[in-house]
């Protein structure tokens, strides 16, 4: 039994999970675990950052594009209260994020003294974004909660989770039993539901699959296309469940096109998904029956009963079904239907410009594997539907959250994960001075990301509403801007100004072969709404709703 400080415990046991990355700022109350941090340097890699929001950004865009858990840590208090909007953030993405929490001295704790840092009732506070906070109390509780922690983090629902350890905690020596990792098994869901589900969808005369987030979570691409193709059915992506399936093939559908074919669907089978737009935004066909395959069970029914309710991993379950469909009669193809729903939808998204003009410059310079992290600007809102995905994990967004000035530190954190690949951040003048200090950390860690800012010297989207819908009453939404070359150039980062798409596509593509870190400032004007096609009539996003 080794003796250790707390702070030793703690990084002993992060690491026995598998930890071999952390995001994190350091603060008196958390010494103790960057020492034991710069013991271990060699095996576990520390990114800093110059604000908390950007170690939760980091951390999430990591786990959302390795499927590994993202972990960061930091001061309680203002570094907690820092990180929350990336947290929220990341719950509302379900990415399986940790947060270590510092905490003020235990005999302190919510005393009310006004020790540094000191909120009333963290654990409350962090509760609100995350499926679960813990707290160790001594040293030796270390190990139990950090695999508690982990735990969670693996089964069911991906959310974020917390930890905290007070100051004095992390200080204290003690004998201190290291745990391996818990055990955990993801189940297919029952038996006799898979096969029930698989008999009303091969008798389906025109099934239609809606498939979220959850599906690439698990990790369930194959065996979703291979259900796809086994029941010629479309497969309708949300927003945060683009990249599921190709958007090359035929049966790889978005909800613009998706809205329309689901009207004709007569079972429909939604997987890992809060099944918003069919069930809210859109309507349901009358008499369609629909199956739910969900890890979480108060998905399965937040819309009412399905005629079949499945609670299970996404991958296993598909991949049951698969089996149970496989050797069915074959079915006549749909092709030329679904493409041609596609490219009518096409042809909707192309009369939006110049936003189409600069979303397909910017496929046609990145990569197929390469990764968009789309902030809230303009070309963003179009990109959710009109920017062609090709593989999973390679569109991240802040999903429901629409949390404004995630996108450029959340690029950073996929860059970490993702070494090899090329990761472009797309963003405006209002989105990217949210977190334009991490330029800083951009340089410093050495992270290749290309980041494109839209100068429009506004808060565009807004603008456009105050002017449009508000007889051009324009307030707080003009922006006095840096000069954004140069303002690059003082962190050291090259910086390139384009203004118009196809300057744009040529910049990008010698940004993302130049293997260093690029912004890329594209001047432009004001834009026309996208909004029909993402917002209330397009319903995507749940905003105001119900008005
Ligand atoms: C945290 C947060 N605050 C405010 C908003 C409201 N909001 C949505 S878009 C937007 C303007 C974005 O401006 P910019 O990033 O410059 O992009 P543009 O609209 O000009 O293309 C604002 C303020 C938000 N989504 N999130």
């Amino acid at each position: 039994m080794p003796r250790l400080t707390g702070g030793q415990a703690l990084v002993q046991a992060l690491m026995r999970e598998g930890v071999e990355t952390l995001f994190g700022l350091p603060g008196v109350q958390l010494d103790w675990a960057y020492d034991a941090l710069y013991e271990e340097r060699d095996r576990l890699t520390v990114y800093h950052t110059r604000h908390e929001q950007a170690t939760a950004y980091m951390a999430d865009g990591y786990a959302r594009t390795t499927g590994k858990i993202g972990a960061c840590m930091v001061v309680p208090g203002p570094g907690v209260l820092n990180a929350s909007a990336a947290l929220a953030t990341a719950y509302a993405c379900s990415s399986p994020v940790l947060c270590v929490a510092g905490q003020i001295p235990s005999a302190t704790i919510d005393k009310g003294y006004g020790m540094l840092h000191e909120v009333h009732d963290q654990r409350a506070v962090m509760a609100s974004f995350t499926k679960w906070v813990g707290r160790a109390d001594t040293p030796t509780a270390l190990p139990g909660v950090v695999r508690e922690a982990f735990r969670q983090l693996r089964t069911g629902r991906p959310r974020p989770v917390g930890i905290e350890v007070p100051a004095d905690m992390l200080q204290m020596t003690a004998d201190v039993t290291l745990l391996d990792p818990a055990t955990v098994e993801r189940s297919a869901g029952d038996p006799d539901l898979l096969r029930q589900a698989a008999t009303l969808l091969r008798t389906a005369a025109r099934p239609l699959i809606y498939s979220g987030g959850g599906v690439l979570s698990a990790g369930a691409s194959d065996a979703l296309r291979a259900v796809a193709e086994l029941l010629e059915a479309p497969v309708v992506m949300s927003l945060d469940g683009r990249g599921a399936l190709s958007d090359r093939h035929y049966l790889a559908q978005t909800g613009l096109s998706g809205m329309h074919l689901l009207p004709h669907a007569d079972v429909v089978l939604a997987v890992g998904t809060r099944f918003f737009q069919p069930a809210i935004a859109w309507g349901l066909p009358p008499g369609a029956q629909v199956v739910r395959i969900d890890i979480d069970p108060d998905e399965i029914t937040r819309h009412g009963a399905p005629a079949i309710g499945i609670v299970g991993d996404a991958k296993g379950a598909l991949a049951a079904l698969r089996d149970l469909l496989d050797g069915m009669p074959h079915r006549p193809s749909r092709e030329a239907e679904l493409l041609a729903a596609k490219q009518e939808a096409a042809a909707r998204l192309g009369a939006i410009q110049p936003q189409a003009a600069y979303s397909a410059a910017i496929r046609a310079a990145v990569p197929d594997d390469g990764i968009l992290v789309a902030d809230l600007t303009q070309v963003s809102f179009f990109a959710t539907l009109g920017y062609p995905v090709y593989a999973p994990r390679t569109l991240i967004g802040p999903g429901y959250q629409g949390t404004l000035g995630s996108g450029f530190a959340t690029a950073l954190g996929v860059q970490v994960g993702n070494p090899g690949k090329k990761v472009v951040a797309l963003m405006g003048d209002g989105g990217f001075l949210y977190n334009v200090q991490e330029l800083a950390t951009m340089r410093q860690q050495h992270l290749d990301v290309v980041a494109i800012v839209f100068n429009d010297n506004a808060y565009g989207n807004v603008k456009r509403t105050q002017r449009e819908d508000f007889a051009g009453h324009v307030i707080a939404a003009d922006l006095a801007n840096p000069d954004f070359v140069a303002l690059a150039a003082s962190f050291g980062i090259r910086g390139i100004r384009v203004h118009e798409p196809d300057a744009l596509h040529g910049a990008l593509g010698e940004a993302l072969s130049a293997n260093e870190p690029v912004l890329i400032e594209v001047t432009v004007g004001e834009m026309p709404s996208a909004w029909h096609l993402v917002g209330p009539g397009g319903g995507a996003y749940p905003v105001l709703w119900p008005s």
